[in-house]
């Protein structure tokens, strides 16, 4: 592996704990976003207090104190555990002659690193672009200079109108681009819906892949798609250890053994304290989970903060209205720890996403689950019914068929909402 230690950034982090009990738990998950932005945390500061410096968030003499430990660590970030105003960035960079990067700066800067495809850059520059606007500030009113706009968002200035502020033309400036990424936004969306509709008229069961960032998601698709896809080899997703490595939404189908088929989703991770901005801009994005007839919640088993994670994936869904539709929670990577896998209990299953017996454990309870409703019939279909043979292959579980002269004898399992159409054929 190559060392590219000394080419990182280095970070101090910092945060204020208002008595919550979690606060460990997100300054570590603050040192895994600055570690995947490519930053080297090398020390932090925490304040207990009751409420949060309105000027300062820190308490100035907590700043000083941080300002002296950052620079004798030659620290030249301050990442900061919470989202601040515009005004406590301003006050802290003054004091500490750091650059200050909060919370949501952060979770934006990865994303936009990882961002791949045009919707998925797009969503992240609407998110940039909505966090910038009520944070620009007459006292550094070049757009040029703007922190983290892409680069994009100069121009235009040579048409100034007399007497219009920088600011003014700034603040216009993000607005229009703002609605521009808008309507290229709905477009794609559109062209998203088209497929989706197609899909939904197949009306495969929907299975969505959730959970918190570097579960295991992707991977499990892979091997979903190793042991059962249709064509499997040019349709692997990306998988990487890393935060946020998967962020937009890849479909596929799925076709079991015994001819059950559904249609599997894999989408972008969660993390706690996700911003508004980005939730929001990602709701196409993450459309496929709330159209989903069953969720699998990928989870790092061998994580401490293991159940602080599903706590934040529940959240999150529940942020973006998906709500009441069916779970299963697979506890991944079992390979790292000492029991024995795969192992289903109840509507849980502890697997490894690298193993095949444990894909085949997770078939087998994706099938379960989603095929409960579905009823076996004996049918007989007339030999001139082609057509409904034709259905029953794409929509059903055909698990016997034997031609005779007097029609086609099916044994089949049929989804609730199909058995009316073939209450005609079944025999007794
Ligand atoms: N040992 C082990 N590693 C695994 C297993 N499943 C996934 N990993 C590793 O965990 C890392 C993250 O896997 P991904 O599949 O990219 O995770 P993800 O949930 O899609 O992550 P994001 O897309 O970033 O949200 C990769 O390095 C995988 O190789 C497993 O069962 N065992
Ligand atoms: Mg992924």
């Amino acid at each position: 592996m190559i060392d590219n230690t000394q080419h990182k950034i280095k970070a101090y982090l910092a945060g204020v704990n208002l008595n919550d009990p979690n606060f460990d738990y997100y300054m570590t998950e603050l040192a895994n976003l600055a570690e995947a932005n490519n930053y080297e945390v090398v020390g932090q500061s925490v304040q207990r207090a009751e409420a949060i410096v309105n000027s300062t968030y820190l308490g100035s003499g907590k700043v000083n104190l941080i300002k002296n430990m950052a620079h004798g660590l030659g620290a030249e970030v301050l990442v900061i555990n919470d989202e601040l105003s515009p005004m406590q960035i301003r006050n802290l960079e003054q004091m500490t002659k750091l650059r200050v990067v909060d919370r949501t700066e952060l979770i934006l800067e990865i994303f936009s690193s990882r961002a791949r495809t045009k919707q998925a850059k797009l969503q992240v520059q609407l998110a940039r672009l909505q966090y910038e606007l009520p944070r620009l500030h007459p006292s550094e009113n070049n757009l040029d200079q703007q922190r983290g706009s892409g680069g994009s968002t100069g121009g235009g200035f040579a048409n100034r109108g007399a007497g219009e502020s920088k600011l003014e033309l700034n603040r216009r400036t993000i607005g229009k681009q703002i609605s521009a990424i808008k309507h290229e936004l709905k477009d794609i969306a559109g062209q998203e819906e088209i497929k989706s509709a197609r899909r939904n008229q197949s009306r495969l069961p929907k299975v969505a892949l959730v959970g918190y960032t570097n579960a295991g998601k992707s991977t499990t698709m892979n091997g979903l798609l190793q042991a059962f896809g249709v064509e499997n080899s040019d349709k692997q997703v990306f998988a990487k250890d890393m935060l946020f490595a998967t962020l937009d939404t890849s479909v596929r189908r799925i076709d079991l053994d015994k001819g059950f088929s559904f249609i599997l989703s894999d989408t972008v991770g969660f993390v706690s304290k996700l911003p508004h901005n980005l939730v929001d801009s990602f709701k196409a994005t993450l459309q496929e989970a709330k159209d989903a007839d069953l969720l699998v919640n990928v989870v790092d088993a061998t994580d401490p903060n293991m159940n602080q994670m599903i706590k934040t994936t529940m959240s999150v869904l529940e942020e973006i209205g998906v709500t009441g539709i069916p779970i299963i929670t697979a506890y991944n990577k079992a390979d790292l720890t000492e029991r024995s896998y795969p192992q289903i209990e109840g509507n849980d299953l502890l697997y490894s996403a690298q193993d095949p017996a444990s894909i085949r454990a997770l078939a087998d309870l994706i099938t379960k689950r989603v095929f409960s409703n579905y009823k076996s019939f004996q049918l007989l279909l007339p030999l001139s019914a082609g057509k409904e043979l034709g259905y029953l292959h794409e929509h059903a579980h055909v698990e016997n068929e034997d031609y005779q002269d007097d029609g086609i004898h099916l044994v089949a399992n049929i989804a609730p909402e199909d058995q009316a159409r073939f209450l005609q054929y079944v025999q007794q």
